[in-house]
């Protein structure tokens, strides 16, 4: 992409209404424009993050065998008024009736949907395991809906849905949603710590919420400091693998860690004092399993292996999808700016023209733009008219990780330079070099 021909509309001063560091530059970058209390729209910047993160999500998914599919943001009434939770869910449940006098809503979540689709299609023990998913926008009437995309009240969220025969079936599919969870994060730049929680309106006993630890978050947790040195990293997981599963789930939740409703003194109070901390986080995600709660309200059964009938085990385990841009900012920015992780970042490298119109660099930003183009990286190439002082800022306020700069005074000497946005550090080297070093970069992303 080309800066002039794209469409970036930064801001020079500070949004007056952001009172956090996410919401402050995702405004000033251009990614997001309220439109509405806690409802907004995803400006071009801002919506190519918004799908490399559903990209990795997928991803993710897929690689633990769950199945994509797509159901309506608008459910039928009906639906939840079988599962008892159309009068309980209150007036975060956004209702709307159609010109027939029918009673719809704007689905907050779909265990009830799900119930139904599964009910309607699935009869035998043979159909399961089954885990569907998918990521679609959820609508909850938030009271303070606040801090941009971290607390809306229209927001995109990945909820997948397990069916099993056994709870310890289900329990498996707890753990492999766990440890898919942990790759999803760790891919996006995050740490994020699952901690024990409560199950809220969902309903349960087990449940798990993942926290990115952030001054700004608006949970507070308590948990031992040991668990902050585990990672998953590249090690093979194999997710129809009851045992390994479940061992992973052990050694990420077997430290304490929980979110303050479900804090327990004593317990905290048994880690030694230097390893104990309190903090804030952001929950990025949540699983729950809940056995049979939706499978007995509302019929959703399956004929087991002597042939009788039982109301299927479920769970079910949501990512916030459009939160996830501001807890990745939250946990990754400067000054001067947002600082994308890799995995995330809506262009893999800058390129900025320190003197356009000059033939000689602008004929090498072109060959690096399409030598960049070549190799399947999606370059943004600063071609304006502009100082070199307001080209650095824009990259810095937008936050690409590498910057490549062409001026005539390194050309002269074969030279361009490539400057990691994280460090700071900058390298002379050929142009040729420059592109290779950051094709090898995303190679391993
Ligand atoms: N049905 C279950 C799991 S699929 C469910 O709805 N879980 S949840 O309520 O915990 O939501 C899942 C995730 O969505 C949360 O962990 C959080 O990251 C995100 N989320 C929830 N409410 C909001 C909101 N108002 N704005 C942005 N993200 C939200």
């Amino acid at each position: 992409m080309r800066l002039t021909r794209y469409f970036l509309p930064v801001l020079k001063e500070n949004p007056a209404e952001a009172q956090i560091v996410s919401h402050r530059y995702m405004l000033r970058a251009g990614m997001i424009k309220q439109q509405a209390a806690g409802i907004y729209s995803w400006l071009p910047l801002g919506f190519k993050v918004l799908r490399r993160i559903e990209q990795i999500v997928h991803e993710e998914q897929q690689r633990a065998g769950h199945i994509p599919l797509l159901m309506p943001t608008l459910q039928p009434a009906d639906l939840w008024r079988e599962s008892g939770r159309y009068d309980d869910y209150g007036e975060e449940m956004l209702r709307i009736t159609d010109r027939q006098k029918r009673e719809l809503l704007y689905g907050p979540t779909n265990e009830e949907m799900i119930t139904d689709i599964f009910r309607s299609h699935v009869t035998s023990y043979k159909d399961l395991p089954l885990t569907l998913y998918h990521i679609q926008w959820k609508f909850r009437d938030e009271m303070r809906p606040r801090f941009g995309v971290m607390r809306g009240r229209e927001f995109l969220m990945k909820d997948g849905y397990n069916f099993d025969l056994t709870k310890e079936d289900a329990l498996h599919a707890y753990n492999r949603h766990l440890v898919s969870y942990l790759r999803t994060y760790e891919r996006m730049g995050l740490q994020a710590i699952p901690m024990r929680a409560d199950s809220g309106p969902i309903g349960g006993d087990d449940t798990h919420e993942f926290l990115v630890l952030a001054a700004t978050g608006e949970s507070e947790v308590f948990y031992d400091s040991a668990v902050t040195d585990i990672r998953l990293g590249a090690r093979e997981i194999d997710y129809d693998d009851k045992a390994q599963c479940a061992a992973v789930m052990q050694e990420f939740t077997s430290l304490y860690a929980r979110t303050d409703e479900t804090h327990d003194e004593s317990l905290f109070n048994a880690i030694p004092e230097e390893r104990r901390r309190s903090a804030r986080g952001i929950e990025v995600g949540q699983i729950f399993f809940f056995g049979t709660k939706y499978s007995e309200a509302m019929g959703a059964t399956v004929v087991t292996p002597d042939g009788s009938r039982v109301p299927v085990q479920m769970g079910s385990h949501g990512i916030g999808v459009s939160r996830l841009l501001g807890a990745i900012i939250e946990a990754s920015h400067d000054d001067k700016g947002i600082i994308w992780p890799e995995g995330v970042t809506p262009f893999h490298v800058g390129i900025v023209n320190l003197k356009q119109g000059d033939n000689g660099t602008d004929a090498a930003c072109e060959a690096i733009y399409k030598a960049l183009k070549a190799r399947g990286l999606d370059p943004l190439y600063d071609d304006r008219d502009e100082r070199a002082g307001a080209k650095f800022a824009t990259m810095d306020l937008i936050g690409l990780p590498w910057r490549i700069t062409v001026g005539p005074r390194g050309l002269a000497n074969g030279k361009v330079e490539l400057t990691s946005r994280r460090s700071g550090v900058s390298e002379e080297m050929s142009a040729e070099d420059a592109v290779a070093r950051v094709v090898e970069i995303y190679a391993g992303v």
